[in-house]
């Protein structure tokens, strides 16, 4: 799998976060959230990053002044992949649980939202792929719309503040059979009622990629009019070029051979 891996700068800590990194980081040091995505022309979409609540995250060392927070399954990739200063090395200075991370304000590149927005728990966050770090863009993507919907409704027990859940979902891509807000079309349209669904969510997630990929048009960004097909390149160079995102390459997970 080639994902784009984004870098989601942390402009202000969660309290526990903060303490388990403390004295670890160098001050005046970036930190950045790394989800890796297979969607980059959706980024201006993000509303909130995903972490699971309890997932192990490590905290990476790429030079004195950036760490990524990220999968220690996935620093590993990282490191053959040249995206650490010394090849197979991978230097963790500190280690964090996603729920300590909840409530983190970081800056998700090329977002509406300038102001930042939230690192949020989700349960099915799969530690095994990609960096462990999803971003979250419900305009697209079933899950991420299932999710927010859930998190602002049972904001107390998921232990968040509602508005970090509620931030303005806005029209990417114009399809023709979904309209412009893909995901919260499908969710609805196969009464998908909680992330707990998750059979009808793997079929909204097909459905919405195919339309997405195959008929989408861009209604928002520097890539407006073109085809998804067309802009998606695009955006993905734009991101690696501004420093803002990298290429991350998953080598393929095992499939469960078919029996016979
Ligand atoms: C932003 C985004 C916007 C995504 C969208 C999808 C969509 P897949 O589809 O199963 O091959 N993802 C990445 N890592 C994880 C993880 N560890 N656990 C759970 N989900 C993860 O996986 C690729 C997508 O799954 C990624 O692309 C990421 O969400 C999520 F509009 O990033 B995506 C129709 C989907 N739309």
């Amino acid at each position: 799998q080639e994902y784009t891996a984004l870098k989601l700068r942390v402009k202000e800590w969660a309290p526990d976060a903060e303490a388990a990194i403390k004295g670890k980081v160098p001050a005046g040091a970036d930190v950045f959230f790394v989800p890796a995505t297979l969607r980059p022309e959706t980024m201006y979409g993000q509303t909130c990053c995903f972490v699971g609540p309890k997932i192990k995250y490590g905290v990476f060392k790429i030079s004195e002044k950036e760490f990524y927070v990220i999968t220690d399954r996935a620093a590993r990739n990282m490191a053959f992949q040249g995206i650490f200063p010394k090849n197979g090395v991978y230097e963790k200075v500190a280690e964090v649980l996603g729920a300590d991370c909840v409530g983190t304000l970081v800056n998700a590149p090329l977002s509406i939202h300038k102001q930042g927005v939230r690192i949020l728990p989700m349960e099915s966050v799969l530690p095994t792929k990609g960096t462990g770090v999803v971003t979250s863009v419900p305009s697209d993507s079933p899950d991420d719309y299932a999710t927010v919907i859930d998190l602002a409704k049972k904001a107390d027990y998921y232990k968040i503040k509602k508005e970090w859940a509620e931030l303005e979902i806005v029209p990417i891509i114009k399809t023709p059979s979904y309209g412009d807000l893909t995901a919260p079309f499908l969710v609805k349209k196969l009464k998908i009622a909680s992330p707990k669904d998750t059979k009808q969510l793997e079929e909204a997630k097909e459905l919405a990629y195919k339309e997405g990929f195959y008929q989408g048009i861009m209604v928002f960004g520097d890539f407006k009019g073109d085809k998804v097909e067309i802009a998606k390149p695009k955006v993905r160079q734009q991101l690696i070029d501004a420093g803002e995102g990298f290429a991350y390459s998953e080598p393929e997970r095992k499939v469960v051979s078919r029996s016979g």
